[in-house]
């Protein structure tokens, strides 16, 4: 029994790590405005897109696991690069118009395996 659900497990987290990156789930905004990302020890964010109001977004970058990650987005690293390690949470904030941009961690390799994120705003 207890190696019956060991494997079962272990079967769960292969299914989430391969939809990493892949997939198509959308975070809408939270209620007080703060867009929340939570980076993962699978190099990857909690969802494959994001959505903002445009204007001042704020950001909250937290960390899940043990694995050293940062937060950019792309054209505006010289504005922002928020950084978790040791369970930490990272704020900052961007005036930003509507558009589509591209959110990525710049830890070496870890952009090539998945960890980027689109965020629309609107
Ligand atoms: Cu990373």
């Amino acid at each position: 029994m207890g190696l019956r659900m060991a494997i079962g497990v272990g079967t769960i987290a292969l299914l989430v790590a391969a939809c990493g990156g892949g997939g198509s789930s959308v975070q809408a905004p939270s209620e007080d405005g703060v867009l929340r990302i939570t980076s993962y020890d699978r190099q990857d964010y909690d969802a494959d897109a994001y959505e903002a109001q445009a204007g001042t977004v704020r950001f909250e970058f937290s960390q899940v696991g043990v694995q050293e990650h940062t937060l950019l987005v792309e054209g505006l690293e010289e504005q922002m690069r928020l950084v978790v390690v040791d369970g930490n949470t990272d704020t900052g904030s961007l005036d930003l118009p509507p558009g589509r941009y591209i959110l990525y961690c710049d830890i070496a390799g870890h952009r090539a395996s998945g960890m980027e994120a689109r965020l629309t705003v609107n």
